[in-house]
C-alpha cells in the first residue's frame, strides 16, 4: 500500500548545456520528468510512501526511468509494453531576450493506449491520495477516458483525489481542454489550478479569489489552490480563504516548481497540517525546486522547514 499514488507520463529531457542553442548541441544532460513522477518524487523526498503508475516500452530507456524513480524512493507500478518508446522533451534555456523553450517528442509513448485494464487499480483504491494533471488527458482520448475511471475509483473507494490542470498548450488547444477537464472535475477534491489556466482555460473571471469560489461552487472541491506565480498561492477551504507568498529563490531550474508547491502542500496535508500551513510548505518546496537541477524536487523536511521558519530571509 501507497499513502500516494500518481499516474501520468514520465519522459527523459534532455537538455542543452545553458545557453546553447538546440540546433547546434553536441551534449546534453539527461533528466527524468513528469509531472505526475515529479509530485511523487517531491512527496517521497519529504517522507511520504509513494507510487508512480504508468506504461513503458520494455528497453533500455524505459528501465532508465523506472530506476531514476525507483531512485528517488517512489515505487515506479509500471506495465511493461513491447510497444512504442519513451517519449522525450528537449529543455532549450538561453539568456533574455531569448528565454526558454520546451519542445517535446513524446508521440507514441505507450501510455496513449492505457486503459483501466492497465493501472493498478487496487493499489489506486488502497491509497490515501490519488494525483494525476490535465497533461495526462491531453495525450489521447484513450488515456483521458482512463484518467476519469482513475479518478472516480479512487473517489468510490473513499481515496482522496487531487489534480493540478497542467494547461500544457503544445499538447491541446484550451477549448478542448475545457471540455475534457470539466468532464474530470467532478470527481477530484483538491485542485491545483493556476490563476491564468483557470482564466484562459477554465473560462472563470474576476480575481482569484473570486474563481476558487466560483469553481467550489460548481464543482464541490473539498479544496482550492490557486498559484499566482511570483504574487505565491490562494487556497480556499471550508469558506475560508489563506494566502502565501512565494519564497525568493536563485532559480538555476523552473521545471516542476509547480509539481514540487503541490507534492509539499499534499505531503503536509497528509501529515495532518491545516491548510494554512500546507501552502506555505508547498511554496518553500517550489523555491528550494528552483534551486536544484532536473525537474524534481529532490528537498529535505528539514530544508523546507527551516525555510518556512524563517521566511526566506
Ligand atoms: O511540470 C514540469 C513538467 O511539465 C515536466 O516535468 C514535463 O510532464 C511534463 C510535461 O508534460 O510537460
Amino acid at each position: 500500500m501507497s499513502e500516494l499514488v500518481t499516474f501520468g507520463e514520465t519522459m527523459l529531457r534532455l537538455t542543452p548545456p545553458r545557453g546553447h542553442r538546440l540546433s547546434r548541441v553536441d551534449r546534453l544532460d539527461v533528466h527524468v520528468g513528469g509531472a505526475e513522477s515529479n509530485v511523487a518524487v517531491g512527496a517521497a523526498n519529504l517522507g511520504v510512501d509513494a507510487a508512480w503508475a504508468s506504461l513503458l516500452p520494455a528497453t533500455d530507456l524505459g528501465e532508465r526511468i523506472a530506476y531514476a524513480l525507483r531512485g528517488e524512493g517512489v515505487e515506479p507500478l509500471v506495465t511493461w509494453t513491447e510497444m512504442g518508446r519513451v517519449g522525450t522533451y528537449y529543455f532549450e534555456r538561453g539568456g533574455m531576450p531569448r528565454g526558454r523553450d520546451v519542445i517535446y517528442d513524446r508521440e507514441g509513448a505507450p501510455i496513449r493506449d492505457a486503459t483501466p485494464a492497465d493501472a493498478p487499480l487496487d493499489r489506486v483504491r488502497d491509497a490515501e491520495v490519488f494525483f494525476t494533471t490535465g497533461i495526462t488527458p491531453a495525450l489521447s482520448e484513450k488515456v483521458a477516458e482512463t484518467t476519469g475511471t482513475l479518478l472516480e475509483t479512487a473517489r468510490d473507494a473513499g481515496v482522496r483525489t487531487a489534480f493540478d490542470v497542467n494547461y500544457r498548450e503544445k499538447l491541446w488547444s484550451p477549448a478542448a481542454a475545457r471540455t475534457t477537464l470539466t468532464n474530470l472535475l467532478p470527481s477530484v477534491d483538491v485542485l491545483f489550478v493556476a490563476e491564468r489556466d483557470a482564466r484562459e482555460v477554465l473560462a472563470l473571471d474576476g480575481d482569484a479569489e473570486r474563481m476558487a469560489r466560483d469553481l467550489t461552487a460548481e464543482y464541490g472541491f473539498e479544496t482550492v489552490v490557486v498559484t499566482l506565480g511570483e504574487e505565491g498561492a490562494l487556497a480556499l477551504h471550508d469558506g475560508s480563504v489563506t494566502r502565501q507568498e512565494t519564497f525568493p529563490a536563485d532559480t538555476v531550474d523552473p521545471l516542476g516548481s509547480g509539481d514540487a508547491f503541490a507534492s509539499g502542500f499534499l505531503a503536509e496535508r497528509m501529515d495532518g497540517a491545516p491548510v494554512e500551513d500546507a501552502l506555505a510548505y508547498g511554496a518553500a518546496t517550489a523555491a528550494l525546486k528552483r534551486t536544484v537541477e532536473g525537474d524534481m524536487a529532490r528537498v529535505s523536511p528539514d530544508e523546507v522547514r527551516a525555510l518556512v521558519e524563517d521566511g526566506g530571509k
